[in-house]
This record gives C-alpha cells, structure tokens and sequence, in this order.
C-alpha cells in the first residue's frame, strides 16, 4: 500500500498530457483571478489582456507578473479569489524580510497540499510503517502543518514535536522509534551534533529525512546524513504559492520534481524578466493551477535557480529545478561584488569544516568588511596558533580565488556560534545601520 500516493498517472505523464492539462487548469485559475482580484483585473486591463487571450501556454507569458512587494500592498486579504466563508487556514511568512504576508486555503486547497506532501513522503519512501518526528515550527510558518497534513494522509505515525527543546527531540526520537524526521536541515545538523555528543546517533531508529526550508549543500547533506544515518531528502516551496511540497526530489536526487499539474514553473532573467533557456540559472517564477483561496499568476519567488525538462531515470516527467543556488534578495554585493552565502559555505566544506558559520559584513570608512567566522571542529580544535593562522589564510585564500576578495578569517570555538531550530541566520549585515 505504500505506493497509494506514487500516482503515475500524473508524475510520468507524457509531457503533451502535462501540458494539456495545464492549459485547462491555467485558464480556470486566470478566469478566476481576473473576477475576484481588484489588483490583478486592473493589471490585465491595463495590459489590454483578457482572460480569453490565454489561447496556449506560451500566452502565460503575457500576463503580468506578481511580487512580494503586490502581497504586501494588498495585506492582508486583497489577493484572495474566495468568500472568506470558505477559507479554513490562514498562514503567514516569517516576515524577515518585510511586512508579513498572509495566505488563505479552502477545504479543497488543504486536500490538495496533503497530497501534494503525501506525494513528496512516498517518493522519500516514506509510508504508512514510519514514524514521522514533524520538528519543523507548527503555527502560521507553513512547514510544521503542511507536513503534518500529508503525514497523516499517508497513513504514517506522526509526531508532531515542532521546533526546539533539543535534548526532548533526542529523547522523544530515541523513546518513540521516530524513523523520519522532517525539519530545517540546519536544525538536521544541530540535532546530529547533540546526537553524536549524546552519543545516541548509532542508537537511532531514523532512516529518513526530508529538509527544507531553506539553501543547503550537497555537502550539508552528506553531513546530516552521516551524522543522523538516514537519507536525506530535499523539499522546497514557500509561503505565497502553497508551502512546503511545490517541488520533491525521488531516489534519484537529480533536482526536485515540480509538481507540474499543481503549479506551472518558468525561469526568468531578473532583470529583464524575460525567459532565460533551461539549464540557465535565472529567478524562478510559479503559476498556481488549482488554488482556490490564493491562486497566484507569475509570482516572483526572487529564489535563483535552474530547471530541466529531461526525463529523470526515477521515470517522473515533471520538471525538475535545481538547488535554489540562493535568493536574489540574500545575495550580498560586497565591494562591488555578489557574494551567495552557499558558495562561502561550499568553500568551508571543501576544506573539511563544518557549515557553522556566519558571514559579517559592515561599512567602515565607506568601504565594505567582510568577516567570516568559522567553527573549529573538535578535531582541529587543538592546533596551535601558528597553525590556526595558516588555516585562516588557507580559507582566506580560497575565497578569494572563488569570489575575488578575500574576507577576513576568524576561527572560533567548536558549537560557539548559535545554532537555529528553524531557518539558519547565516548572515550580519551590518552595512543597513549606515544607510
Ligand atoms: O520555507 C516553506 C517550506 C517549509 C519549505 C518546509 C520546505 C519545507 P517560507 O517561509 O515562505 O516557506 O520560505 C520560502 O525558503 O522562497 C526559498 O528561498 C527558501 N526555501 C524553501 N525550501 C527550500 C529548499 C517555507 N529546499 C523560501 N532549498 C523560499 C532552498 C528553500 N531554499
């Protein structure tokens, strides 16, 4: 039974069917939009587009697009296309980035978004014989429900701890036989550090992961799974256009499947907005086909990635995007240049530190520092001075080789530098109390 939610009638479809599906759906959700949604009604006037002219997908890109910045002016409930009557969840950004943002589900909505999980769960291998540990935050951030939700559907053991309290998570996962644990994968990291430091991690029954929330390595994921011995699985999605389950990796762990007959993927040039090839790197764009309280037509994610529309050997059609590379708002211009914290993270794990850091960047003088504090592991916490210091000058040295400036290097105390339960701050700016 556990294959109930692999539904290959849909994930392996021939891209044809996809695509006619699609189209069907994309008009439904259009007609919705331009009825319910003042902001979106006058931006298709204004444009001179009805939602008659949606003819084909490549019509899609006639419409405008949708940012944050729209979500914002029309807080909290300017974008929904539904009688509030029959919206049952409200959800909302963290707000870290700006004013938060609120997103609404129907009944139908949330049916939909279980699926979507349960889909994403079985293609993790994860099924109804699991024990599935949910220690993503429960409450408006959409990660500690949305999992929760297919969880359940898929007929799993959920345990729904949310975030935190450490040494109780240790203790609930060793007590309660948790063999799936979902969470943030820095979290995923911190619980492998207590675990082995509890030197429990050999003792656990856990045998997958599925982590997302935000931008994580490869090397971050050999790491957890080392540390926790599981697989790790990838899932991405965000707020405004569902929450975790928009894309899912399978076995193969080539990218993650979007969930194409749920959400039409595109990738943009950020600046132009244009369509940039597949394989391009460029600022991903989703369509919602089947959303009831909150469809969203083009909305600009501002997460960089790239997409392929190549058969992936696990036989699913569906499209598959990369590892968000970053976000275009995270990455930093440090003297002139752009810096993603993932390539100072690479970096760290190429030369056999782990990814605990944090990246400083102030203005001094008007001109840009840039320090990066980087953790010792226990088995280099020993060196002595002299080699510390050739170490920082080996880090040094490769960053600059990467990104053509060279940060200032400190290394500090094994587990001194804060660890997050949910998404990882990796990042002072220092430079906006200046501005
Ligand atoms: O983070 C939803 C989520 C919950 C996804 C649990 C996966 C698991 P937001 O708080 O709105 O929603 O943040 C969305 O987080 O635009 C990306 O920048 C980043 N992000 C999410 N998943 C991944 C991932 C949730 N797998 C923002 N890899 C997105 C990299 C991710 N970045």
């Amino acid at each position: 039974m556990r294959k109930k939610y692999w539904q290959p009638e849909l994930e392996t479809a021939p891209r044809e069917v996809i695509a006619r599906l699609q189209l069907e759906r994309l008009k439904e959700t259009v007609k919705r939009v331009y009825g319910r949604v003042p902001l979106f009604r006058k931006r298709m006037d204004a444009a001179g587009i009805s939602p008659e002219d949606v003819r084909s997908l490549d019509d899609l890109a006639k419409l405008p697009f949708t940012t944050k910045q729209d979500l914002r002016d029309t807080y909290p409930y300017g974008m929904f296309a539904c009688d509030m009557t029959d919206v049952v969840r409200l959800h909302a950004s963290s707000g870290t980035t700006g004013k938060q943002i609120v997103v609404g589900y129907t009944k139908n909505d949330l049916k939909t978004w279980d699926n979507l999980i349960a889909r994403q769960l079985t293609a993790a291998q994860i099924g109804e014989d699991d024990f599935i540990q949910v220690a993503f935050g429960y409450g408006l951030f959409t990660g500690g429900l949305g999992l929760h939700g297919g969880a359940e559907l898929v007929g799993a053991t959920v345990i729904p701890v949310s975030t935190g309290n450490t040494a109780r998570q240790l203790t609930i996962m060793q007590d309660f036989g948790s063999t799936a644990l979902c969470c943030t994968p820095s979290y995923a990291m911190y619980l492998g550090e207590s675990a082995e430091a509890a030197g429990i991690s050999g003792k656990l029954r856990l045998r997958a992961g599925v982590f997302g929330a935000e931008p994580w390595t490869e090397e971050m994921r050999r790491q957890i799974e080392s540390k926790l011995h599981l697989r790790a699985y990838d899932v991405y999605g965000l707020t405004e256009v569902m929450g975790p389950g928009v894309s899912y990796e399978c076995g193969e762990q080539h990218g993650m499947h979007v969930s194409e007959d749920c959400f039409i993927v595109e990738v943009i040039d950020p600046d132009t907005g244009e369509p940039v090839p597949d394989g391009t790197y460029g600022e991903l764009v989703f369509t919602s086909l089947t959303k009831e309280a909150f469809p969203v037509i083009r909305y600009r994610t501002r997460d960089i990635c790239s997409i392929t529309r190549e058969p992936c050997a696990c036989g699913r059609t569906f499209a598959r995007m990369s590892k968000p590379r970053g976000r275009t708002d995270d990455m930093l211009i440090i003297r002139g240049v752009n810096v993603f914290p993932s390539q100072i993270e690479t970096v760290l794990i190429n030369l056999g530190y782990a990814p605990n850091y944090q990246i400083i960047v102030d203005r001094v003088n008007n001109l840009d520092v840039f320090e990066v504090k980087v953790e010792l592991t226990e088995e280099i916490f020993d060196d002595t001075l002299s080699v510390l210091a050739r170490r920082e000058k080996a880090i040094a040295d490769a960053m600059r080789s990467l990104l053509g400036i060279g940060p200032k290097i400190t290394l500090v105390n094994p587990r001194s530098i804060e660890r997050s339960e949910g998404k990882a701050k990796r990042v002072i700016d220092r430079r906006v109390l200046h501005d």
